[in-house]
């Protein structure tokens, strides 16, 4: 059997939750328990054990919490695959679709938020927007390869994008076809530790270490194009700039 699970009532000390625990830990380092791979179904794994089904949900429960297993609803406890990690130089103008397709990953999204809304104060004031203007507002979970790699929330005025809901894949694409794709930008990077409801999205445990990043973005006149928040996962992005002398 893929779990050695029969051991575990021997009298050797500490608690039984934390010896199922070392097991499946065990199991999913060695490979025997391959990533992507599911987890037996709770009560399976109780009986096997010889042990409580309150004893497994706490051991599921603690590697699901250190990042190992991640629960999908309805379908069942999962080993999480590794991350590999992009390396995002920081000196250039791309969107997500082009950054992704360019290493040859499949890019999706879902969607979170897409639509005209009357703009907040913020909203308002990053994009300079006169009384009156509506905002259009891209908000998507970002996935490369099937692995979630960001929340980005992506806000411009609605004289640039009348119709949220024609962006189906690139927002820059459909800017381009406006002639309106964005030639500079200024982007912040904080660090984080990603809390729910997000820490659920990008599926890694709450309080993991995360990249919080601003950019505004503008035409070549000076005019903005798209104020953006996103939270990417600290596992996944390396940002690379490259630094010159100055004078
Ligand atoms: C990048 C940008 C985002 C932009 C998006 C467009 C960051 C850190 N990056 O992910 O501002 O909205 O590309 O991507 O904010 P798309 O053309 O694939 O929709």
């Amino acid at each position: 059997s893929i779990l050695p699970l029969e051991g575990l009532q021997s009298p050797s000390s500490g608690p039984l939750y934390l010896k199922l625990r070392q097991t499946l830990e065990d199991a999913i380092q060695s490979g025997r328990l391959g990533h992507g791979a599911a987890l037996p179904a709770e009560r399976d794994l109780a009986e096997y054990a010889n042990v409580s089904r309150v004893t497994v949900r706490k051991a599921v429960d603690d590697l699901v919490r250190d990042g190992l297993l991640t629960r999908r609803q309805g379908s069942g406890t999962f080993v999480v695959k590794p991350v590999s990690r992009v390396q995002q130089p920081l000196s250039q103008l791309t969107s997500f679709t082009e950054d992704m397709t360019r290493r040859g990953l499949a890019t999706r999204s879902e969607w979170l938020e897409r639509g005209l809304f009357h703009p907040s104060p913020e909203e308002m004031m990053m994009l300079g927007l006169a009384a009156g203007t509506m905002v259009a507002r891209i908000g998507r979970l970002r996935i490369a390869n099937d692995l979630p790699l960001a929340i980005e929330r992506a806000s411009l005025s609605a004289e640039l994008l009348p119709d949220p809901d024609a962006v189906t894949t690139s927002l820059y694409a459909a800017l381009q076809k406006k002639s309106a794709r964005p030639v500079r930008a200024i982007q912040r990077i904080s660090a984080c530790n990603v809390k729910e409801p997000e820490a659920g999205l990008l599926a890694v445990p709450v309080g993991a270490a995360g990249l919080s990043i601003e950019r505004i973005s503008y035409l070549a006149s000076g005019r903005v194009v798209e104020f953006t928040r996103s939270l990417y996962r600290g596992d996944a992005y390396d940002f690379v700039a490259e630094l010159t002398l100055g004078d």
